[in-house]
C-alpha cells in the first residue's frame, strides 16, 4: 500500500530554503580538485595559459548567457569571483540556495563544455561557490585586492615551487624567494602579466553619439562595451575598475 505523505511535510523541511542575501556581492567560484585534473592532464608548470584563457573564456560566457547581471568577473588559478551589483540584478529574491547553486552550475557546465572540447576529456568537472558580503564601493574595492594579493602569493609559489623546490622554499619570506628566483635568473616582472594579476572582466561605459529616430535630434547614448584586462588591482590600476564600478552603481 502506498504511503500517504503531506505534501506539505518534507517542503517545510526545506529549512534552508528562505535564507537571502542582500546586494552588493561577490559569489565566487573554484575548481574542485583541480590540482589532481592539472597532474591529469599534464597542465604546463608554473602556469598554463590554455588553461587561464579557458577560466576567462567561461567567465564571459557566464556573464553573457547565464541570465545573471554580473557586473564584473575576476579570475586566476581555478577561481572566478561575480561581483553581483545592485538588489535589481539578483535573481529569486536572493534566496542563497538558488544563487550559489546556479552560479556554480553555469561555471561547471561552460568550463566543462569549453575544456572537454579543448583537451578531449570526458570525465567530469565540477565548482564549488561561496558568496561573500560586501557592503560599499570601498569594501568591493578591497576583496578585489584581497584576491589580487592571493594571486600574486600564488604566482610567487608556484615559480618558487617549480624553480627552487618546495623543502628548499619552507619558512621564506616572499622577498627572499623573490632574490632566489632573480639569481636562477628568473625576474618575476618579466613574466607575462596574467600570471601575476589574472584577468578582469568588467563593462566600461562609453558615451555615443546618436540620432533620435522619432524626433531627429542628435543624442547622446550610454554603451556598455565587455573589457577584458590583467591589470594590477593592487596598484592604481584598480581606478579604472572603481570607477566603472561607480558608473554602473548610480546608472539604470
Ligand atoms: N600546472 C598548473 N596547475 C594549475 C594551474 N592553475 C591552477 N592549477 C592547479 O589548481 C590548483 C588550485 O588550487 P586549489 O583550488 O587550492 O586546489 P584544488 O585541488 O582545486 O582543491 P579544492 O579547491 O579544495 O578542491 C593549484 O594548486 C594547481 O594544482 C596552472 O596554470 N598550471
Ligand atoms: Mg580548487
Amino acid at each position: 500500500m502506498p504511503l500517504l505523505i503531506s505534501s506539505e511535510k518534507f517542503r517545510l523541511r526545506e529549512v534552508y530554503s528562505k535564507l537571502s542575501v542582500k546586494a552588493p556581492i561577490f559569489v565566487r567560484v573554484d575548481g574542485n580538485g583541480f590540482h589532481k585534473l592539472a597532474n591529469e592532464h599534464s597542465f604546463k608548470k608554473p602556469f598554463d595559459e590554455e588553461l587561464h584563457n579557458i577560466m576567462v573564456e567561461t567567465a564571459l560566457n557566464v556573464i553573457k548567457n547565464s541570465g545573471f547581471h554580473i557586473s564584473l568577473a575576476y579570475t586566476y588559478s581555478d577561481e572566478i569571483s561575480y561581483l553581483i551589483l545592485r538588489d535589481a540584478h539578483l535573481p529569486h529574491s536572493g534566496r542563497i540556495e538558488k544563487i550559489v547553486s546556479l552560479l556554480s552550475a553555469f561555471t561547471t557546465s561552460s568550463f566543462q563544455r569549453i575544456f572537454s572540447k579543448a583537451k578531449s576529456y570526458s570525465g567530469i568537472i565540477a565548482f564549488d561557490a561561496r558568496i561573500v558580503k560586501v557592503y560599499r564601493l570601498d569594501d568591493i574595492i578591497e576583496y578585489l585586492k584581497w584576491r589580487a594579493s592571493d594571486c600574486f602569493r600564488n604566482f610567487i609559489n608556484a615559480y618558487a615551487q617549480d624553480i627552487i623546490g618546495r623543502k628548499q622554499c619552507i619558512g621564506l619570506k616572499a622577498s627572499q624567494i623573490i632574490e632566489l628566483l632573480f639569481k636562477k635568473g628568473i625576474n618575476i616582472n618579466e613574466k607575462p602579466k596574467w600570471q601575476r594579476c589574472g584577468t578582469t572582466i568588467f563593462k566600461q561605459t562609453i558615451l555615443k553619439n546618436a540620432v533620435n529616430k522619432v524626433t531627429g535630434r542628435n543624442m547622446v547614448v550610454k554603451r556598455r562595451k565587455i573589457i577584458i584586462e590583467s591589470l594590477d588591482l593592487n596598484s592604481n590600476e584598480i581606478l579604472k575598475v572603481r570607477r566603472e564600478i561607480e558608473n554602473l552603481s548610480v546608472e539604470s
